[in-house]
């Protein structure tokens, strides 16, 4: 049988990247995506001795990007059996009435709408091959609100309604949803929260180990790996410091 094909959204850092890592070891074929190219090929190269891959620049959030891009692969390409949206950021964290109109659209359109423009392009083919998994990186954002998390949590809550919602609608054709919400990961998602505030950002993860890009990529990897009649549904993943998205234990 032929190597599946994974398309992972947001590889250029964080969860996305060490995916790409953990994939490229078990030899699945990978397309890579994100905006920063430079980041994209430095994966590709090194990711290219282990495995078959195609890097893809685009913003999620330009939908005639995303459907240019994905349509230029090339044949051997095409059937792609694993699609990994992962790409995602919280822009900003503050009350919802100093919320800043650019973070809001940048959230609404790469978090919510990026992942449906991607979705809309894949699904097709796996409705026609019937067959196919999708995993959607949500986050205990999207089940629990918390104080000045106001959009980035809709955002996310949107992405738990979206996965529960493609698991109904491709329930008749075979393909695999799974939702995966984790807590904090350390990653370069409170350098983008905090607009490159080091210090803010090195902060949320004081006092506590918290999860790697590699466990969250573990886990997917588990995910896409289980027998064609077992299908992961919905799953929170915490650093065992934290019970929900405010219950923290520190030092
Ligand atoms: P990072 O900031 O490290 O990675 C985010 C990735 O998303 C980057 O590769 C970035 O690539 C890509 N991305 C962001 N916006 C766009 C866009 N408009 N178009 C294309 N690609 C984009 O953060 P994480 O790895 O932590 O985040 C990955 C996912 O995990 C996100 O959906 C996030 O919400 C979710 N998550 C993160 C948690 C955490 O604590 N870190 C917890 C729960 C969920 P580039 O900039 O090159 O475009
Ligand atoms: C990222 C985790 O708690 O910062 O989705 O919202 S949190």
């Amino acid at each position: 049988m032929s190597k599946k094909v994974v398309f992972i959204t947001g590889a250029t850092s964080g969860i996305g990247e060490a995916t790409a890592h953990v994939l490229a070891k078990n030899e699945y074929r990978l397309i890579l995506c994100g905006r920063r190219n430079d980041k994209l090929t430095k994966l590709a190269e090194e990711l290219t001795r282990l495995t078959d891959v195609k890097s893809l620049s685009f913003d999620v959030r330009d939908q005639q990007q995303v459907a240019a891009s994905i349509a230029s692969l090339p044949e051997e390409w095409k059937n792609i059996d694993v699609l990994i949206n992962n790409a995602g950021n919280a822009h900003g964290l503050s009350p919802v009435q100093d919320g800043d109109v650019k973070d809001w659209d940048a959230m609404i359109d790469g978090n919510v709408k990026g992942l449906l423009y991607v979705s809309k392009e894949i699904m097709p083919g796996m409705i026609a091959r019937k067959s196919g998994h999708i995993v959607n990186i949500g986050s205990i954002a999207g089940k629990e609100v918390y104080a000045n998390g106001n959009v980035y949590c809709a955002s996310k809550f949107a992405v738990d309604a979206i996965t529960q919602g493609m698991r109904i609608d491709l329930n008749p054709y075979g393909i695999k949803v799974t939702g995966i919400h984790p807590g904090m990961v350390e990653t370069e998602f409170s350098m983008v929260r905090f607009k490159g505030d080091s210090i803010r950002a090195k902060n949320v993860y004081q006092g506590l180990m918290p999860l790697k890009g590699e466990d969250i990529a573990d886990f997917i990897l588990y995910c896409i790996t289980r027998p064609a009649h077992v299908a992961l549904g919905d799953v929170t993943i915490f650093p065992t410091a934290q019970a929900n998205a405010t219950t923290v234990k520190r030092g």
